[in-house]
């Protein structure tokens, strides 16, 4: 998977390259280029926003650097009509199972904006292009849509197939197929300070063990997440 990120702050995504997605981008699972949008600026002072049309607080940013920069991406897209995802809390809710469909895709990019926000008509000549999703990660505001993207990147990178090296672990992960929270783990030593392990982990018996399991995670799930809970009930 190829994967484009547009930003002011490069140095933000530098997390990238650490970790799992580090090693993926190694060994070629994946391949991430960050772009700086003020290489496509041509005044002295790299200017990427101006004030609002109609007034208001904040400052805007200016459509022309984006277009560039997100034509030359264009050029190297080995797909058609790649993804352009535009992390802002004014989007569609950013989810497990959208991060299952985004990671079948070949190319992603993510346009990273500031202030507040992008020149409309970017997304206007965007849409012409590109198949744009504006995706927020939650209900709160953060300064800028890079640390939503690789929050966005780590949650669709991980599932392409090879990054995980034993695609096991993504089976019974919360948020997955059965709606659940995810169980409490435990390991060595079975007596830590004055805490014990539950007995019944340390008992051999799959099938009691795998009951109070499912147990753990319905309660979880009604107690801290009742919407989820409600959700699983109606399920199948
Ligand atoms: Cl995707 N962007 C910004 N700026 N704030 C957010 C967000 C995204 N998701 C939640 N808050």
């Amino acid at each position: 998977m190829r994967i484009d990120v547009v930003s002011i702050f490069p140095e933000y995504l530098e997390a990238l390259n650490i970790s799992l997605l580090g090693k993926a981008q190694d060994s070629g699972l994946l391949e991430i280029n960050v772009h700086d949008l003020r290489d496509h600026t041509f005044d002295r002072h790299k200017t990427v926003d101006d004030t609002p049309y109609g007034g208001g607080a904040g400052m805007v940013m200016k459509p022309e650097p984006w277009a560039l920069t997100l034509e030359g991406i264009l050029e190297q897209s080995p797909v058609e009509r790649p993804v352009l995802i535009v992390p802002t809390p004014s989007g569609e809710v950013f989810s497990q199972p959208g991060a299952y469909e985004l990671a079948e895709s070949e190319h992603l990019i993510f346009a990273c904006g500031r202030y507040e926000g992008i020149d409309e008509r970017m997304f206007h000549w965007a849409r012409e292009r590109f198949d744009v999703r504006l995706m927020s990660l939650g209900d709160y505001v953060l300064n800028g849509g890079e640390v939503a993207a690789l929050a966005m990147i780590e949650a669709i990178g991980r599932l392409v197939p090879g990054v995980v090296g034993n695609p096991e672990s993504l089976v019974e992960e919360s948020h997955s197929d059965d709606g659940l929270l995810e169980y409490p783990v435990y390991t060595k030593p079975s007596s830590w300070r004055e805490y014990e392990v539950p007995e019944i982990l340390l008992s051999g018996d799959h099938a009691r063990i795998a009951a109070w399991r499912k147990e753990q995670q319905a309660e979880r799930t009604r107690t801290r997440r009742p919407d989820l809970w409600t959700k699983h009930q109606n399920m199948a």
